[in-house]
This record gives C-alpha cells, sequence and structure tokens, in this order.
C-alpha cells in the first residue's frame, strides 16, 4: 500500500499502512515492528534493525542516534548542548550560506575517501526513507507479478508522527530531512498524541460507541524514551478533540536507565576503586556497556511482584568483571524524583481542559515506559483510577493513527468524514515593523479572536495556546515601501521550557508595498497543517469606486482567509497580492537541499553497490557448495560427465573455494560474477545432461498415456 503514517520514536521507528482490510504495522526484514532509529556510517550505511547485536557499542563513533532531539536546534542552542552530552558520536556545526546560526552535523566518510559534512536532519531522512523502503519490499514480496521492483513500491503518501512539543524549527526540520531524501508527499506532521486519539477513536466511532449527548473523554498518556505526554481527547460521533495536552520533555525510559547505570557506575568504582585506570564514567564505552545491561534489568524489574534483578557485565573495564544485584524497592527509591514528574503535567492537562479525575471515562496508556509498574502505580494513585488502560498497542497506537490519519488526507482512499480538532501547544506572536501612524485603530486591526488587548501596538498574539488549525489569521497595517513582519513564540512559551527569544524560531517576513502613498495591507499568516507557521499572502487593499464586474468577483473569491467580503454599495475592493520573502534561521535552501541530496543519492547508490556485491558473492558461495559433491556423486551429477571432465570442474570449484577466502574476500561484483560464470561452463551442460535425463522416462510414460 501507498498510504503510510510513520511513528519516529527516539529510540523506536514503527510504520503502519492504510489498506483495504484495515490499517496494518508492518514488519521489517527480521519479522519485526520495532525498528531502532539508528545510522551506522561504517564501512557501509547500515539502518534500522541493520544496526543490531553489539554495532551501537563496539561502533559507537559512527552509529548516530537521537536525531530526534537534535534536529531544528542550532548547535549553541542550551537544548541541543544538552542532548550532545547524552551522545557517544561527535557532532559538529554547520554554517549555512545566508549566515546567522549554525545546524548540527555528523561526520561521515565517503567512498571517495574524503570525510564529509551531513546535516542531522539528512539522518532522520535516512531512516525515513528506511522506513518506506520497508514498506516497498513488504508490498514487492507480496506481489504477484515478478515485475515489481520494490522502488516503485515506495509510499507516496506519509504521515509522520511529531510530538507536540515541537517547535516551529523543530517541524521544519523534519520536512527538510525529508526533501533531502527525495520523499515529497508529506500530507501531515501530525500530533503523535492526536494519532493515538485518532487510533483510539475512529474504530469505536464506526461502531457507534459514542454519542453526542454524553461525549467520552479520555486520557492518553505515553511514555517512551524520553518524553511523556499526558492529553485529554473528547469523543463525540464523526469527531474527536484535543482538549488539552503537557508534556514533560525530560521524562522517558532512558531517564530511568541512566539513574541505573549511575549507580552501577559508582558500585563498580566502590568496588574497584584503586584498580581502575579511570572513571568509567569518561569512557564512552564502557558506560554503554554498563546503560545495555541498565536497560534490561530496568525491563526485568518492571512487572509488579520481581524483587530483584542481576546486573553481570563482563570483562567491564580493565578485564574486571562486575555482578551485582539490583533490588526493585531500591530501584524504585532511586527513580522517586523521575516519579514526581508525572503528576505535573495531568494536573494542567485536567486543569486546562476543566475536568477533573471523575470525568475522565478511561485513562489510555501507550509507550514502552508505560509498562514500568511503579509508574503506572503512581499514575493510579493521581488520577484515582485502580486501572490504567490498555486498550491499544503500546507500541503501535501512534503509527496507527498516523496511517488513519494519511488514509483521511489521502486522495487515493475513500473513508468516511472525520473531524479532528488538534490543539496548538505553543502560542505564537506576530510583531512588526513600528512605523509612524500605527498609532490607534486605524493603523492596526486584528482580525479573529486574537489576543491584541494588552500588548503593545506593534505586536500581537495571534494564534494562542489550544487553537484548532490549519487556519489563517491576519492583521492590517497601513504601509508604504518594504516593511517587516516577524513571527516568534510568545513569553508564555516559556512555560514549555522554550526560550521565545532564541533567534532561530524567529521567522521574518519582508513585504513589498508600492512606495509611496500609505496603503492598507492584509498581512495573513498561516498555522499550516504541519503547525508551520508560514504566510499565506500579503494583499493591498484598495476601495475603489467602480461596477462590480463578474471578472472581480473571482478575484475575490480566491482571496485567503475566512472573511467576508465587505457590503459597500457600488463600491468595489481591490486585492493585489504583494511580494514577500520568508527567511528563517535554520531552514536550508533548496540550493543546499538539493546539495545535500546530491551527497544521498550517491550515498544509495553506494549502499546498493555493496548489496549487490554481497549479494554475487553469496550466490558463488553458494554454487560452490552446492556443486562440491554433486559433481563426483553417482546418484547426482556423477554419469553425465567424463573422468577429465569432473577432475577439471572439481578442481576450478576448489581452486575458486580457496580464492574465495583469501585473495577473493573482497572482490568486486563483477570479479564474483565472472568466477560464476566460469565455473557454469563446467557445470552447465552436466547439468543440462542431467535434466534430459531426468525428464526422459517421464516423457515416455507421458507418452504411454496419450496412446
Ligand atoms: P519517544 O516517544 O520518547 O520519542 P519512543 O517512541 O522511541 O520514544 P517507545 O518505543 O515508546 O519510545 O519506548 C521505548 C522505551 O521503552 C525504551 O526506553 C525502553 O527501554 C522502554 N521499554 C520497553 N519495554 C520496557 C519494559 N518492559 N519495561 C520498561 N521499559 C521498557
Ligand atoms: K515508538
Ligand atoms: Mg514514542
Amino acid at each position: 500500500s501507498s498510504v503510510v503514517g510513520l511513528d519516529l520514536g527516539l529510540h523506536n521507528c514503527v510504520i503502519a499502512a492504510a489498506g483495504r482490510g484495515g490499517v496494518d504495522v508492518i514488519l521489517n526484514g527480521n519479522s519485526n515492528r520495532l525498528n531502532p532509529a539508528m545510522v551506522n556510517f561504517d564501512e557501509s550505511r547500515k539502518m534500522g534493525e541493520q544496526v543490531s547485536g553489539s554495532m551501537p557499542i563496539s561502533k559507537f563513533k559512527t552509529t548516530v542516534k537521537y536525531m530526534k532531539r537534535l534536529v531544528g536546534l542550532a548547535f549553541d542552542d542550551p537544548r541541543a548542548q544538552k542532548e550532545m552530552k547524552r551522545v557517544p558520536f561527535e557532532c559538529f556545526p554547520i554554517a549555512h550560506t545566508t549566515g546567522g546560526p549554525s545546524s548540527i552535523a555528523v561526520k561521515v566518510s565517503g567512498n571517495d575517501g574524503e570525510d564529509r559534512l551531513i546535516p542531522i536532519e539528512q539522518v532522520l531522512g535516512m531512516v525515513i526513507h528506511h522506513m518506506g523502503m520497508i514498506v516497498a519490499n513488504n508490498a514487492a514480496a507480496k506481489s504477484t507479478s515478478n515485475t515489481k521492483d520494490a522502488g516503485d513500491l515506495f509510499p507516496q503518501d506519509w504521515v509522520i508522527a511529531i510530538p507536540p512539543y515541537y517547535t516551529d524549527g523543530q517541524r521544519r526540520a523534519v520536512l527538510n530531512g525529508c526533501k533531502i531524501v527525495g520523499i515529497g508527499g508529506v500530507q501531515r506532521l501530525m500530533h503523535e498524541n492526536t494519532a493515538t486519539a485518532l487510533a483510539y477513536g475512529i474504530f469505536k466511532d464506526i461502531r457507534k460507541e459514542f454519542t453526542k449527548e454524553n461525549p467520552t473523554n479520555i486520557m492518553f498518556i505515553d511514555i517512551g524514551a524520553s518524553a511523556y505526554t499526558v492529553t485529554i481527547a473528547t469523543f463525540e460521533p464523526g469527531k474527536l478533540t484535543i482538549k488539552s495536552v503537557n508534556c514533560e520533555e525530560e521524562l522517558g525510559g532512558r531517564d530511568f536507565d541512566d539513574v541505573i547505570a549511575n549507580w552501577v557506575a559508582e558500585k563498580f568504582v566502590e568496588k574497584y576503586g584503586k584498580k581502575l585506570s579511570g572513571r568509567p564514567q569518561d569512557k564512552p564505552k564502557v558506560m554503554l556497556k554498563i546503560l545495555a545491561a541498565a536497560e534490561k534489568a530496568k525491563k526485568t524489574l518492571s512487572p509488579k511482584g520481581v524483587i530483584e534483578a542481576s546486573i553481570n557485565l563482563e570483562c567491564l573495564m580493565d578485564d574486571l568483571d562486575f555482578n551485582i544485584m539490583l533490588k526493585a524497592d531500591e530501584y524504585k527509591k532511586m527513580c522517586a524524583p523521575l516519579i514526581a514528574k508525572l503528576e505535573g503535567p495531568v494536573k494542567k492537562t485536567l486543569a486546562e481542559a476543566k475536568f477533573t479525575c471523575v470525568d475522565i471515562d478511561s485513562v489510555e496508556i501507550v509507550g514502552g515506559s508505560t509498562r514500568i509498574g511503579f509508574l503506572k502505580e503512581r499514575l493510579s494513585e493521581i488520577l484515582k483510577t485502580p486501572t490504567m488502560s490498555t486498550t491499544m498497542n503500546a507500541d503501535e497506537a501512534v503509527s496507527r493513527g498516523a496511517a488513519l490519519q494519511s488514509a483521511i488526507l489521502s486522495p487515493r482512499f475513500k473513508v468516511l468524514p472525520y473531524e479532528i480538532v488538534e490543539y496548538l501547544p505553543l502560542p505564537v506572536k506576530i510583531s512588526w515593523d513600528e512605523q509612524k501612524g500605527d498609532s490607534g485603530e486605524e493603523g492596526v486591526e486584528v482580525e479573529g479572536d486574537a489576543d491584541g488587548a494588552d500588548m503593545p501596538t506593534n505586536s500581537v498574539t495571534m494564534f494562542s495556546r489550544g487553537l484548532n488549525y490549519p487556519i489563517v489569521r491576519r492583521v492590517t497595517l497601513r504601509r508604504k515601501g518594504e516593511f517587516n513582519v516577524e513571527s516568534s513564540y510568545d513569553a508564555s512559551a516559556s512555560e514549555c521550557g522554550l526560550d521565545p527569544n532564541a533567534a532561530q524560531e524567529v521567522t521574518n517576513w519582508t513585504i513589498k508595498a508600492p512606495a509611496g502613498e500609505e496603503k492598507k495591507v492584509r498581512v495573513n499568516v498561516k498555522c499550516d497543517i504541519h503547525g508551520i507557521i508560514t504566510m499565506s499572502s500579503a494583499q493591498m487593499v484598495e476601495e475603489i469606486e467602480e461596477e462590480v464586474t463578474e471578472e472581480n468577483k473571482g478575484e475575490e473569491a480566491k482571496a485567503e482567509g475566512d472573511e467576508k467580503a465587505p457590503e459597500e454599495k457600488k463600491k468595489k475592493v481591490k486585492r493585489t497580492n504583494l511580494e514577500y520573502t520568508e527567511s528563517k534561521p535554520l531552514n536550508w535552501s533548496d540550493v543546499e537541499i538539493n546539495k545535500f541530496n546530491e551527497v544521498e543519492i550517491a550515498m544509495r547508490n553506494q549502499d546498493r553497490v555493496v548489496q549487490e556485491t554481497s549479494d554475487m558473492r553469496n550466490e558463488l558461495e553458494s554454487y560452490i557448495y552446492g556443486m562440491r559433491d554433486k559433481i563426483t556423486s553417482d546418484s547426482q551429477l556423477g554419469p553425465y560427465s567424463t573422468q577429465a571432465e569432473k577432475d577439471a570442474f572439481s578442481k576450478l570449484n576448489e581452486d575458486t573455494e580457496n580464492w574465495l577466502y583469501e585473495d577473493g574476500f573482497d572482490a568486486t561484483k563483477s570479479v564474483y560474477g565472472a568466477k560464476l560464470d566460469d565455473l557454469k561452463k563446467h557445470g552447465g551442460p552436466v547439468e543440462k545432461r542431467a535434466a534430459e535425463a531426468a525428464a526422459r522416462p517421464t516423457s515416455i510414460a507421458a507418452l504411454k498415456n496419450s496412446i
């Protein structure tokens, strides 16, 4: 199927496809649903579950992860700096041709031997593309026509789930990552929590489980690898409304791993202190080994009733082994500061929805870390409800919901209409150059219910927290010549841990009004379907006393916004679109995106060469093994060649086998192909004779039957 939804997790990516039979999570080549969000840039590129076993530890310098928390941030951003401390590979600043703050990049070595920086968005894009290939390969394997190339089955319509806390810059970064790898069909960046709500509601809606009189209120709780999200959604027939959502970006599975890992490191030092050549904390590989063991112990301790977990680390450091028991109650005690973070978002979300616990019909939990027993217990306490409901599959809900949204939006699908009322988490302010004449109502008019009451005259909170989107709003200014309008986050966004003054979050538009007399200019700003703030249009509005012609009417209807045409008799409103340019720090230009795309295509070709070489090598190897005994065996090829032929074939077969493990270990595809052809020159004719002989008795039997 070509309509997909992607859960782009910090640790795990899950992809679901919409088809005639409903929505299915697509299994990767190893028949698993969860795909590690990692790319290894060693000799050849490996992605998702190809980065397996101990590779993330043994090759930590070339294994890139945590893209979700690095894209769209300036290198110097405190959030980025914090995240970079968590990753064992090196990050570099990468400049933009337009100047401004640098983005984040990683270094990879190309097959030309040159090192180059690639932006972290591109690495995110690689994972997204890899997920698309899982769907394509799956479809190719199922396809009955064997002419289908997996590439032709690459998904066309995408909905990609993102955290609601993502800023404008982070949202743009995901789309840029997609563009770099050549994915154009992103219909929507959808909030993960909204995807979960849709996955929960749509089938119940079809079964008519919701009523208009008595809407159903559900609280969704997602605890993943990095973040904790609390949402309240209300369901009525044909419609879901996000009432409120709050996130704690610093609470997820990895924080529990850290707690255990730090404890292990301390105990290790306690035991071996003087013998150690340094602190385990300062050795990435040692810490990564401890972290892997910590995650394992954490999972062991999740179910209620388990009292301890053993942690066994062989040759951890300086050839010393380390084995220790972690008691469940001690673990819980160590996690107290993390557990304490659960309450805030629940309270805030209830308050914003104007609900109390009793209004909530059910609490649904998703995300890998909701398996931690004491988190469920604490949530039950906070919510005064004995059970957390697990109606949905904890790992699949987000991808399924995204695939459903993709089907709703896709022209390729006929789905019953379903309304989703979104909730914009971060309030957006629009401001403009001050200019003489801005005083009072005449200079500035803000339409819609934008909240401009107690704002300075040159700015307004245009998109407030909780607004549904996509939506267009506008401000009307009197202007001549060039002027600037800016979007940025409102000061109250700092409550969500965001620096509203961060340069990278500001989008600037330069609008070109005609010189001369001041004119009324309508600046239409859009919060688009992805939650990205863009300029919809800037229009000069003139009142002209003129007959209204049919042609003019058409123009009128095309104008954007939700305004009604002013009803003035014989006065015609003329709107002229003005030119404008947009500038946004960290947003790559088309030229830059094309340049990265070229690098991407080269890497992909290189991957293909590596794959085809390994396939050819395998083919040669299995031919050699297949023939080894067959050549001489009396029950197989033996009777169909002379002794001289047998000797020659056997010798070449043996020589090729030896070559394969010595000089031929690293050969090219064409060399392997040539070796295979040489062998087949011997094997082919013999096999043909054998096949003819095998066919003879049946032909005679068939002949007899037909007489
Ligand atoms: P995020 O939503 O924060 O971006 P994600 O979607 O990648 O992250 P999930 O796939 O929902 O995260 O969950 C992964 C996390 O769940 C990991 O930290 C993992 O250790 C944890 N996890 C998985 N199974 C268990 C378990 N049985 N007990 C405790 N934790 C678990
Ligand atoms: K996930
Ligand atoms: Mg998740």
